[in-house]
């Protein structure tokens, strides 16, 4: 029995109601036999030759159709020979998936029933979007990078994604920067906004769209999804008096505060009692179902063990939340009562459905709908894991998939944080993206960053162990070691019969060996797991450094009697690491392309990461050339500073030190009268003294005392 995912395309809706059923269709799948799906075409009242004409074509279709269905059917392992599907797959549903099924299903997953390319999946990646009161740091380009990485690996797999940043400009802390700078909130949003939009440019972050709250399209968008909960009562007029912490703009219950010691868990700040009339969401009306959401899909919010803490926190009970503030006004009104504006967590998650037009009419965005995967850290996992699908669900939405609530960067075990000032800033990841290139800086993120629940910590030996282990040595050695081979031996081009499959040599089966890396690295991409689909590459990567040591090449070259075994060792060599570099592709993706200009990774740049990595890509006759990826660097200190320009720079200063003292005792070691020695030694007595007790020579008495002395001594002297 064929399975066929049916997607209505029905003309735009013009209500939220309406688009939201039709949504919620798209995400059903429908599966009946395709006979039955042919039949259905017919028409009863069709006149005899006319029908006759039509059984003729439409038996020949379905012949065409069984034709292909056996062509597309012959890249398929005989296990899923009964099934093909086509849809949409959960992340989860890969998890216990054999390897052999991952792989043919994702192929087929290519392909729709005539052959041709399937209707593309959509997928939409999120990442916050981010304060403008802040520069960008470390965080955000860290969160970013891994959604980058994610909305790579799925264009990589023809899918068709939306990848969607921003930044969140309105609130008490923009206005009040602003006001501090004798600048408008607007400008001041402005200026940062385009700073954040710089930043993620220059660091590769493919995004497709840049939405910031004070767009007009997301404004209006904002105010009809509110007017339409004031509509169904699920946001209210009502008083609040709770607990206020004014740096995060977030109110807390008696029990939450006591928890915190009525400090800001964030800033450390004591809370502030307020009493507030406001509009309020019902979220309450939402705790069985948000429960019921955390506790039984387990794909929702990742990594796992973020599930137990908002558990607790939902069954200790869901209150309203005040949705509006009336103490700023720097925000969205709230449709009907100017006098407040929006609470700028409602303003802000809404970003997420504004951008792809969920409240106009005719937006074709809207088949993004419901996001694939947001994410962000941990400390904003609350809204979007409890908060945010209460609200889609008053909306009559769909919920997102996945929230993706990562660790945090820390800097020598304690929390990044602008109060301490131990952020890595964007001077000092240039620096580091510099001079490990692009590539090379974002390998160290995407391995050694927090993408699961425990904090990661930054440090810049790590960065040169990772940049020189993974990277120059493994990757870099073994695509020159290579490649320099088959210039050397075959004049850079891949031998004839090279590709012969009967051929291994000392028990490395490559092709199993490939199959087996990429599945694994395939299914880390699915769920994620950044730093398992690297080592999946990296493990290929070292097995041909080892078959290379055992097959010895150099040795074969030398006997004319084994040019056919050295031409299929080297085949193997260059097709397993054309493998690995696929796998690589959305974490590095500038080398690898840089890498497929030398040596051909790929059929053309539609041609699917699942077929990318079937053995057998490369053919004999095709010429490539020598590639060396990644320079050899020196390390860097925790500043992104050069450690040899600081040591450099640290002998000089030493050598003018001594220089200098050597220069001072030689005038020190000159003979003065007694009388004079005395008052000099009172002097420098004074100064020694002033300058122990932390005053410096810029103070006046020092500078006072040290001219004192000078004249002493030339006077003397004379
Ligand atoms: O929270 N380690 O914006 P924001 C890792 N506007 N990631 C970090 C980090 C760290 N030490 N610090 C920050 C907001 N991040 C709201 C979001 S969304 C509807 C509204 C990253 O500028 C991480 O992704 O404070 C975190 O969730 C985000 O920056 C917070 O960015």
């Amino acid at each position: 029995m064929l399975y066929v995912r049916v997607i209505y395309l029905t003309s735009p809706t013009t209500t939220i109601n309406k688009r939201t059923t039709r949504l919620m269709m798209n995400s059903v799948y429908y599966s009946y036999p395709t006979t039955t799906a042919t039949r259905s075409f017919r028409t009863s009242s069709s006149p005899p030759a006319a029908q006759q004409q039509q059984q003729q074509q439409q038996q020949q279709q379905q012949r065409r159709r069984q034709q292909l269905h056996k062509q597309s059917f012959s890249i398929l392992t005989k296990s899923i020979n009964t099934r093909l599907m086509i849809g949409r797959r959960r992340t989860s549903d890969c998890k216990n998936d054999s390897l052999s099924t991952i792989m043919t299903e994702a192929t087929q997953n290519n392909n729709n029933i005539d052959g041709n390319a399937r209707t593309k999946k959509t997928i939409m990646v999120t990442t916050p979007i981010y304060y403008v009161n802040d520069k960008p740091h470390i965080g955000h380009v860290y969160t970013s990078t891994v959604a980058d990485i994610y909305a790579r690996y799925k264009r990589l797999q023809n899918d068709d994604v939306f990848f969607l940043t921003g930044t969140d400009e309105h609130g008490l802390k923009v206005e009040q920067s602003a006001e501090k700078r004798k600048i408008t909130p607007k400008a001041l949003a402005d200026e940062n906004s385009a700073i954040f939009r710089d930043v993620m440019k220059e660091n590769d972050i493919s995004f497709d769209d840049f939405i910031r709250t004070t767009d007009e399209r997301h404004t209006k968008q904002v105010q009809s999804f509110v007017e339409k909960l004031l509509k169904t009562g699920d946001v209210y007029l009502g008083k609040f008096e709770g607990w206020y912490d004014e740096g995060q703009e977030e109110y807390y219950t008696e029990t939450k505060a006591k928890e915190n010691n009525y400090e800001s868990p964030i800033s450390g700040k004591p809370m502030v009692r307020m009493e507030e009339e406001n509009y309020y969401f019902k979220l309450s009306k939402y705790q069985d179902k948000v429960k019921q959401l955390l506790e039984t899909n387990d794909s929702f919010l990742t990594p796992k063990e973020r599930k137990n803490e908002l558990l607790q926190r939902v069954n200790d009970g869901l209150n309203d939340v005040p949705i509006s503030r009336t103490n700023f006004t720097w925000g969205i009104p709230m449709p009907g009562d100017e006098k407040h504006v929006i609470y700028v967590w409602i303003d802000a998650l809404m970003n997420y459905i504004t951008a792809i037009g969920m409240a106009e009419e005719n937006n074709e965005k809207q088949k993004y709908w419901p996001a694939s995967v947001h994410v962000m850290a941990k400390e904003i996992s609350w809204f979007h894991a409890v908060i945010w699908p209460a609200v889609l669900m008053a909306l009559d939405l769909p919920i997102p998939s996945r929230v993706h609530a990562h660790g945090f960067w820390i800097r020598e075990g304690r929390k990044m944080s602008k109060s301490l000032g131990n952020f890595v800033d964007l001077t000092v990841l240039n620096k580091f993206s510099n001079h490990y290139g692009m590539d090379g800086f974002r390998y160290y993120l995407a391995t050694e960053g927090p993408i699961g629940a425990q904090d990661a910590n930054f440090a810049s030996s790590r960065v040169q162990e990772v940049y020189g282990t993974d990277l120059v040595n493994t990757f870099g050695n073994s695509t020159s070691r290579t490649t320099a081979m088959c210039e050397k031996y075959f004049d850079g081009f891949i031998p004839e019969k090279s590709n012969d499959a009967t051929k291994m040599f000392k028990g490395y089966n490559w092709k199993s060996i490939c199959k087996e890396e990429a599945a694994n690295a395939i299914r880390a991409y699915e769920n994620l797991e950044l730093n398992k689909a690297t080592q999946a590459a990296m493990r290929i990567i070292t097995k041909v450094d080892l078959f290379i040591t055992e097959t010895e090449p150099f040795r074969m070259a030398k006997d004319p009697n084994e040019r056919e075994n050295l031409g299929c060792v080297l085949y193997q060599c260059l097709e397993a690491l054309r493998i690995a570099a696929c796998i690589l592709e959305p974490v590095l993706p500038n080398k690898v392309k840089e890498m497929h200009e030398s040596l051909p990774l790929y059929k053309s740049e539609t041609q699917p990461l699942t077929e990318r990595v079937v053995w057998g890509g490369l053919q004999p006759g095709m010429k490539i050339s020598k590639l060396a990826l990644f320079p050899r660097v020196d390390e860097l200190n925790e500043n992104g500073e050069n450690k040899e320009t600081e040591t450099a720079a640290a002998a000089e200063i030493i050598a003018n030190k001594k220089s200098t003292e050597k220069k001072t005792k030689t005038k020190v070691e000159k003979v003065y009268s007694p009388e004079t020695q005395a008052l000099i030694d009172v002097q420098g007595q004074l100064i020694r003294s002033m300058k122990e007790s932390g005053r410096t020579n810029e103070d006046l008495e020092v500078a006072e005392a040290v001219k004192k002395l000078k004249e002493l001594k030339a006077s003397s002297s004379d």
